[in-house]
């Protein structure tokens, strides 16, 4: 009796802010990095949104802090089954920056590629409407260079490898094209809620 209690009592006590299979980090943000850590200088990093759009367009560390900044306050969840919750990030919303691009109705996917040559691909709907950052603080600090620091895209409702670190170019594609961990088995679109884990899930 003592154990089904106990049972009952954790299962009903579950942070509903945890997606299946993942579990609570606390405080301790893990660092994931496939290949090493650059080392960017903002004054000469820029970013890039190009492919199936109006007008492209590249900005400077600069021009970014001259945008409408926007902050995203909640969680993340990594494939490997962490989540962060109730953190905060800084930056600016992608719709500003789409927005100046003018994304022709063709544009579907988009393809994000980081200094490194780190890459990944999404649904441009996942993007758009409030979903999506370009960050460069958090908790109201520069994000760390560990953490993708100076910037890195902020995708928090999908799995975390979406959001790439060092992010440089964000491409506008008419067909999906996978990223680097897309082709070594990982899911296309990756919604923690639906464990979309690896591809087939
Ligand atoms: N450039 C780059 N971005 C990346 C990764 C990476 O290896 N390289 N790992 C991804 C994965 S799998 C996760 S879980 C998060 C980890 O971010 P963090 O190290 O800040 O926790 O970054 C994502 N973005
Ligand atoms: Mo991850």
């Amino acid at each position: 009796m003592a154990t089904r209690g106990f049972t009952g009592r954790s299962r009903s006590t579950r942070d509903p802010r945890l997606p299946p299979g993942q579990y609570d980090t606390g405080r301790d943000w893990p660092v994931l990095t496939a290949e090493a850590t650059p080392r960017l200088d903002p004054d000469r990093w820029t970013l890039t949104v190009d492919g199936i759009v109006e007008r492209e367009h590249t900005w400077t560390w600069q021009d970014l802090h001259l945008l409408p900044q926007s902050e995203y306050e909640g969680d993340i969840h990594c494939v490997t089954t962490w989540s962060l919750l109730g953190t905060s990030f800084g930056g600016v919303s992608l719709d500003t920056l789409l927005e100046a691009v003018a994304p022709r109705p063709e544009a579907a996917y988009v393809f994000v590629t980081s200094t490194t040559g780190y890459t990944t691909n999404l649904p441009l709907e996942h993007i758009t409407g409030g979903k999506a950052w370009i960050v460069w603080t958090h908790e109201g600090k520069p994000l760390p260079r560990e953490h993708g620091g100076p910037v890195r895209l902020l995708v928090p409702h999908l799995y975390f490898w979406k959001s790439a670190k060092w992010v440089t170019k964000l491409t506008l594609l008419e067909h999906d094209k996978q990223g680097f961990w897309e082709r070594n088995g990982y899911h296309d679109l990756g919604d923690p809620w639906r464990e979309q884990r690896y591809q087939g899930d």
